[in-house]
């Protein structure tokens, strides 16, 4: 009776043709006739679509019975199952009568929810947000004198790469702009296996033995009692951890500073950190440094734009470099390295093995030896970016390993970790990971083994002959480590000459532009902020008055700290006289060019034509890129009456996204727009994050809204007088002299 009553209330419901097909089920006929006009309906939006010239315009489909949509193979691929049974229908499960139960022998369901409920594989512990590009590798020269490495042997040959990029502390699914290390993993397949410079793009790391690094990760990542912060260390277990472990002191002085929020992914550093060696066919040895120069400059973002960007599109790296690789305008990084030999290594005021410390460029020049391109996005984000399994034990003859206690752990590690990620110790056998030179050994068999050894032999020492035999070894050819003396008592101890925590800390400080060490401090100043344990803030500026008297006390204040606390002792008396590095700082090596960033434009029904071509020119002309952001995303008409689409609309498209903006809004457009809270917050972020701001007459009564129109500076250009000193304006990336006013003192 319960099911009748409920059967009659569901029906009342339905709308009157449902409710016909439910009281008598259309015949074949009947049904034939109602998808053919859906068929029909469906048709002119596929057409519309086409037009437009989007892939997905094929939007045909039919009416089942229930109204469900059904789309038949009519010329596509037929629909199968993983075992390739064709499939007749994927929009019902398996029933009894209409509306009984499910059915165990639908095996079409069981095998499609079987394998998407194993669809996830365990994201990475550390750098589990990720975004992977194919591309190449090509050396300027030979470099024979250095490494046997095949892939530095011939100028302009290329080696296929892939490139991984991530944040560390957030999961997958966080945001791209945390304020974060960044890695740059970097899988070279060369004719002699695979190479992984699996690095960063800070050089230096925060701790020196491996041993640390499982509690520096759970100091950063979220709070396990209740699972955040996420994505972010401004909490306190990690300056707890930090404010112990004065080691960390030089790395923090990056993450706190613009490094540590690049713009782009494109306009960044990387670093292989680790000192590693060259060794060349003669079996001689020389220590390198690896180096990636972006040729398209540095460029970070501020921590308020960050903010916003975040909310604004959490994807903004990732899509910053799937739309530069689409368009054409290929990422390219020089690889550099900083070779030295054990001399210089014995007369450096510091350990070469300690991953804490750089080699300033000023003492080792970095030389430029090759460039990499990343010219191809991925097929697949599952496939590649997912499943790339980096390792830093895959290295090729002519590149070894040095002693560094923090490299010797991670060659552990990474081996270890792509067991549990990928399932298998077959993970090679995927292709992103799979050499792109012939491999030969007698390994076999285990979880998901991809390929199908033939043949009887499967060991040697073996007595067979010809190809049966199998591979052999190569004793000329083959990878031999470097034969480096080693001996000493087993102990566990850290070496005296890792002792120093300050002082290069001292010298990144001092070598950057006082911009930068502005932002350096609000860096401090804001995660200190955030942390609850006064303590905590108090032991920190203790550490940091090591680093620097002035930059110690101006956090001290900004924390509203009463007194300073006294200075903490240090491990090893700090070196007061290094020199400054200006190849640390970002505004000291930035671009001379605007290409490969973006204008956004505020635009409104009769904009100035003119005024926007001439733009859109001068912008293509450096080689960079308008959008236009409009009321609506259906466009406006413009002065000449010619419509144009908008990129975004407002409230889509805030002057965060962009490295620059225009106002060509006409006097209707902005007297309407003056209102109008995304529209305001467009310009005042705009002139608070120190962007160029192009601007026309007409726009007064939106300056005016947004609180502007009275502090106009140098950084403000007339786009009426011309586009191109605006252009060449925006070269500086930012009017950086604005800053000082837009701060409380
Ligand atoms: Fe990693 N690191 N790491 N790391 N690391 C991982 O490997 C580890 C370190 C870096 O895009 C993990 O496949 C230890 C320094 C990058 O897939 C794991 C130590 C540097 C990536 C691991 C370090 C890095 C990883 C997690 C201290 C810069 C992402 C998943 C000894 C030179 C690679 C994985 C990708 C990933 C261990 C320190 C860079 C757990 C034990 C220093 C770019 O194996």
């Amino acid at each position: 009776m319960a099911t009748e009553s409920k059967r009659t209330s569901r029906a009342a419901k339905r709308s009157a043709p449902q409710k016909a097909a439910a009281q008598a089920p259309p015949g074949r006929k009947q049904q034939q006739e109602q998808r053919k006009q859906s068929v029909a309906r469906s048709a002119s939006k596929k057409r519309e679509a086409a037009d437009a010239g989007d892939e997905r315009a094929d939007g045909a489909f039919e009416r089942g019975t229930g109204g469900e949509t059904h789309q038949v193979a009519d010329g596509a691929a037929r629909l199968t199952t993983q075992q390739g049974i064709p499939v007749a229908d994927d929009q019902n499960t398996l029933r009894v009568g209409e509306r009984g139960p499910s059915l165990l022998d639908d095996f079409h369901f069981r095998e499609k929810i079987f394998h998407f409920d194993h669809e996830r594989i365990p994201e990475r512990v550390v750098h589990a947000r990720g975004f992977g590009a194919h591309g190449f590798f090509e050396p300027y020269e030979s470099l024979s004198e250095l490494t046997r490495a095949d892939l530095f042997q011939r100028a302009g040959e290329r080696t296929p790469v892939f490139v991984r990029f991530s944040t560390v502390a957030g999961n997958k699914g966080s945001f791209d702009l945390a304020r974060d290390v960044r890695g740059f993993a970097v899988k070279f397949y060369t004719q002699e296996g695979n190479w992984d410079l699996v690095g960063n793009n800070i050089p230096v790391f925060f701790i020196q033995d491996a041993i640390k690094f499982p509690d520096l990760v759970h100091s950063v990542k979220e709070q396990p009692d209740r699972g955040f912060p996420q994505a972010q260390s401004a909490h306190d277990n990690f300056w707890d951890f930090i404010s112990l472990m004065p080691e960390a002191t030089h790395m923090v002085m990056w993450t706190m500073s613009d490094r540590a929020l690049p713009r782009s992914l494109r306009f960044m550093e990387g670093f292989g950190v680790h000192s590693f060696r060259f060794v060349d066919e003669d079996g001689n040895s020389t220590f390198v440094k690896f180096h990636w120069k972006p040729k398209q400059g540095l460029q970070s973002v501020l921590w308020n734009e960050a903010v916003k960007i975040n909310g604004a599109d959490p994807d903004f790296h990732r899509r910053d470099l799937w739309d530069a690789i689409q368009s054409g305008d290929f990422p390219e990084w020089e690889l550099g390295v900083q070779t030295f030999d054990d001399d210089f290594a014995d007369s450096f005021d510091f350990d070469v093995l300690d991953a804490t410390k750089l080699i300033p460029e000023e003492l080792v020049p970095v030389r430029l030896v090759g460039r990499l391109v990343l010219d191809r996005v991925v097929d697949n984000f599952f496939a590649e970016t997912e499943q790339v399994a980096f390792c830093t034990q895959n290295v090729v003859p002519g590149i070894d390993f040095t002693n560094d206690p923090l490299l010797q752990g991670r060659n552990f590690s990474y081996l270890d970790t792509q067991l549990k990620r990928l399932g298998g110790p077959n993970f090679t056998h995927i292709p992103v990971n799979a050499p792109k030179c012939p491999i030969a050994h007698f390994q076999q068999d285990g979880h998901m083994a991809m390929t199908n050894p033939v043949g009887r032999i499967n060991y040697e020492p073996n007595s067979a002959t010809g190809d049966a035999r199998g591979p052999r070894e190569d004793p000329a050819g083959g990878y031999r480590s470097f034969p480096s003396p080693e001996g000493g008592e087993r102990q566990r101890v850290r070496s005296a000459t890792f002792a120093d925590h300050y002082s290069q800390a001292r010298q990144f400080y001092a070598s950057q532009t006082e911009v930068e060490q502005t932002h350096i401090v609000g860096g401090f100043v804001f995660e200190l902020s955030k942390v609850e344990n006064l303590q905590i803030r108090e032991r920190m500026v203790a550490n940091l008055r090591n680093v620097d008297e002035d930059f110690a006390a101006t956090i001290a204040a900004g924390l509203g700290l009463t007194s300073l606390p006294a200075a903490s002792e240090p491990a090893s008396p700090p070196l007061e006289n290094l020199a400054a590095s200006p190849a640390l700082s970002i505004l000291r090596n930035g671009p001379d060019s605007f290409a490969g960033r973006k204008v956004g434009a505020l635009v409104t029904d009769r904009t100035d034509a003119k005024i926007l071509t001439t733009l859109r020119k001068a912008l293509e002309a450096e080689g960079a890129k308008l959008e236009l952001i409009a009321p609506k995303i259906g466009g406006v008409d413009l002065s000449d009456g010619t419509h144009v689409d908008a990129d975004q609309n407002v409230d889509g498209g805030p002057s965060v996204l962009y490295d620059a903006v225009a106002l060509l809004v006409s006097a209707d457009g902005a007297t309407a727009l003056a209102v109008d809270a995304a529209a305001k917050d467009f310009v005042t972020d705009a002139h608070a994050h120190c962007k160029v701001i192009g601007y026309v007459a007409s726009a007064q009564a939106l300056l005016d809204a947004a609180g502007v129109a009275d502090v106009m500076d140098d950084g403000y250009i007339s786009l009426e007088a011309d586009a191109k000193s605006f252009v060449k304006s925006c070269r500086a990336l930012r009017f950086w002299e604005r800053e000082p006013s837009v701060h409380a003192q």
